[in-house]
């Protein structure tokens, strides 16, 4: 009898491992990021700041969500921004023991007006924003208009074995809004991680077992 028969007699037995995905949060919503106005660009070269390892001595500590102009309670509210400048920079990073068993990322964001994500100086999501994934974003970037009011929504991110590191990631973020006149700013999000695990068989004895 050949592996995946035994796999599924077992099966249908209650006896086969199980393959399960529970979802880990990694950064919660309300969390602690470190951020920077868009007043100039925040590396040299510009990408450099979305690395782990940048010093990041230029960032402030402070809760999101980000905002101004519509009140998102408990964050940061950001003054001086309208008609001066049109980004922000936020860096948070968080730790995983393994990378093999993450099988998929999800971040849930809610933007006024757009933003661009990376992980590890990879990008891995843009939001509201012209352009194709990996075009070049500066403090001179623009995003589209939000169509308001915004919401949070759930997006999958790429195959995460591509760009996750065991031990500290760093998840970068730049909100951008679609004029400098714009009246509000907004941004929070979660990235959350499916983690496969495999539930082994309960250890009571069958023929099936002893035959094998
Ligand atoms: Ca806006």
């Amino acid at each position: 009898m050949t592996s995946w028969k035994h796999l599924l007699l077992a099966g249908w037995m209650g006896l086969a491992p199980a393959l399960l995905s529970h979802a880990a949060i990694l950064v919660p919503t309300e969390s602690i990021w470190r951020w920077r106005p868009g007043t100039s660009e925040a590396s040299n070269p510009v990408t450099l700041w979305r690395e782990v390892a940048f010093p990041d001595t230029q960032f402030a500590p402070a809760p999101a969500p980000f905002w101004y102009g519509d009140v998102l309670p408990g964050g940061t509210e950001i003054s001086g921004m309208q008609n001066v400048y049109t980004c922000i920079f936020l860096r948070r990073s968080f730790v995983l023991s393994s990378v093999a068993g993450v099988s998929g990322l999800q971040l849930r964001a809610l933007v006024d007006d757009g933003f661009v994500a990376w992980i590890n100086g990879t990008e891995v999501l843009r939001v509201n924003m012209p352009g194709a994934p990996g075009t070049a974003v500066t403090t001179a970037t623009l995003a589209n208009n939000a169509v308001e009011p915004v919401a949070f929504a759930t997006y999958t991110l790429p195959a995460p074995a591509a760009y996750l590191v065991p031990g500290t990631n760093l998840l970068a973020v730049q909100v951008f809004q679609s004029s400098v006149g714009s009246s509000d700013l907004g941004f929070d999000c979660s990235l959350e991680s499916l983690v496969a695990e495999t539930i082994p068989p309960p250890s009571r004895p069958s023929r099936l077992c002893q035959a094998r």
